[in-house]
């Protein structure tokens, strides 16, 4: 590949030697590579001040973690990133000074990066990253790892030099809630399959995947006391596939391996409509007692649980109670979206019995925003999925919930829903909402994209991925990048460092990334790609 050793070295010798520095003993010619900028980065750091020289991992690095065991997960982490490129040793260790790559949580000097937010410090010697809370830390790690080249990314030795551009970033994120939905009924995706996109959404610093496990064409979570929603209404897919669910091992491997990225999990069991699957199941659950057969088109709003029954309730209160019983996070979604065979009564009476079954099992409630329609219990979040062409009604009935405390999240489908194609030629994915390229994805803002909310009712921002279409991980990464990293950079950055001009060049440097890390995307022509790979 690289065939250029001699002359170069030659042209630095010759360099020495006409700065009247002896060469013997000179170390190994200068980096051929230029050094990633530190504002390079996406999504876009809060703030940059680069300067001075340039840090280097060499075979000798450490990486210092203090004080705790949770520094040394995220060092752990970084070690696991770093060595199959560099193909150095770069033990973790915990003795205190000395140069290499320090991650520190302190409490002293960090009042202002919160949660989540760091401060990443790079000069000859060390790179410093410190943060109040390990999430920080995990999230500085993700932006030295996008400053570090392209190859650092591969999973087999490369040539460095490995060097990280002098310079202190500053950063925190603009909202709490960073999500992506991943839609596991319409097709099933293992256990590896939502490991693999956890690990995508790392990348961006995204910290909520909401898993849509229930709807009309699967089951996808083992509940023990009503034992053939699974194994039978998990059975099937869109398309007559032989489907699937999870175990709750399994499933608590999904939440803990989530965990270790930072990422909470939000369990969805969508009712009272898409629930064909459970109707399917349970003749009692329906009203008439009658069974439907399994479902596997993609037709939506067919499905219903019965509202008036009582076992309805006995129903939504053991499968709230075994999921919440195995879900850490704060947050459960309900769904009730679409739920057109649903009178408005009904779905009025019947949110006002299910809504307290969630706080019972000490979880909040999330709902799309036809929550809104009935009365949101205190502290529910309610995420909007209409476009920017909703009616005004509907979106005001949003707003006025949010007006009364309800948080919001927002999905608008013709912006963030990662299903829809990008263009007319787009093999994947569906197109009901218009079609969604990379820009206009990127191209609005949370804070004042409903008329009539208050912007401090935004919580943040949710990429939904539906999967009527999907059934590879190639497929999810081909609908999510390049769209997600910008959806991430919503709800990270700050407003005023949103511009597409200067945001498509950083997202083009995303690609090699990619490339390195044999993940599939959608060479979008609005993006400056680099040519020449
Ligand atoms: C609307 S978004 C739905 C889903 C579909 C999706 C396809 C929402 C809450 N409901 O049932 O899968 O469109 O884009």
């Amino acid at each position: 590949m690289r065939q250029h050793r001699t002359p170069r070295l030659l042209g630095t010798l010759l360099l020495v030697a006409a700065a009247g520095v002896s060469a013997v003993g000179a170390a190994p010619s200068a980096p051929d590579r230029t050094v990633t900028p530190l504002s390079r980065v996406v999504p876009a750091p809060a703030s940059v001040d680069p300067g001075g020289s340039p840090y280097r991992i060499t075979s000798g690095t450490r990486i210092r973690v203090s004080p705790s065991e949770e520094a040394r997960r995220v060092g752990s982490y970084l070690a696991g990133v770093l060595r199959p490129s560099t193909g150095y040793r770069l033990p973790v260790t915990d003795e205190p000074g000395g140069d290499g790559i320090r991650l520190r949580l302190s409490r002293a000097d960090t009042a202002g990066l919160g949660a989540e937010g760091y401060r990443l410090t790079s000069k000859k010697g060390a790179v410093t990253i410190t943060a109040r809370e390990s999430a920080g830390l995990f999230h500085g790690v993700q932006t030295l790892r996008q400053l570090l080249p392209a190859a650092v990314e591969e999973d087999s030795r490369q040539p460095g030099p490995w060097p990280v551009a002098g310079g202190t970033v500053t950063d925190t994120p603009r909202y709490g809630w960073r999500g992506a939905m991943l839609d596991v009924s319409r097709h099933f995706f293992t256990v590896d399959q939502v490991k693999r996109y956890i690990d995508q959404l790392a990348l961006y610093k995204i910290n909520t995947l909401h898993l849509h496990l229930s709807d009309d064409q699967g089951w996808r979570i083992a509940i023990d006391s009503w034992p053939r929603l699974a194994p039978y209404g998990g059975s099937t897919a869109v398309g007559g596939g032989p489907g699937g669910h999870y175990t709750k091992a399994q499933y608590k491997d999904i939440v803990r391996y989530a965990a270790s990225r930072h990422l909470q999990v939000v369990p969805e069991i969508d009712m009272p409509g898409h629930t064909n699957a459970a109707l399917a199941s349970y003749p009692e659950l329906n009203c008439d007692g009658v069974a439907p057969p399994l479902y596997t088109g993609t037709e939506v709003g067919f499905s219903s649980l019965c509202v008036d029954k009582p076992v309805t309730y006995d129903f939504v209160d053991d499968v709230i109670r075994e999921l919440a019983a195995i879900t850490p996070g704060e947050y459960l979604h309900i769904g009730g979206d679409e739920a057109h065979s649903t009178s408005h009564e009904d779905y009025v009476a019947f949110m006002e019995r299910v809504q307290p079954v969630v706080a019972k099992y000490g979880k909040t409630v999330v709902g799309w925003h036809q929550l809104t329609g009935a009365v949101p219990a205190k502290g529910a979040l309610a995420q909007y999925w209409g476009l920017d062409g909703t009616g005004a009604a509907e979106k005001e009935q949003v707003a006025a919930a949010a007006r009364n405390g309800t948080g919001l999240i927002l999905s608008p489908a013709d912006r963030v829903y990662l299903d829809m194609k990008y263009t007319a030629d787009t093999p994947l994915g569906l197109s009901w909402a218009g079609l969604v390229e990379v820009r206009r994805s990127y191209d609005w803002d949370p804070a004042a994209y409903l008329p009539g909310a208050p912007a401090s009712a935004v919580r943040g921002v949710e990429a939904p991925l539906w999967s009527e279409t999907l059934t590879t991980s190639p497929d999810i990464e081909y609908m999510a990048f390049p769209r997600l990293p910008g959806v991430a950079e919503l709800g990270w950055s700050p407003a005023s460092t949103h511009d597409w001009d200067g945001y498509k060049v950083r997202l083009a440097a995303q690609a090699p990334r990619w490339d390195a890390l044999g993940m599939n995307y959608y060479r979008s022509p609005q993006v400056p790609w680099p040519t020449g790979k």
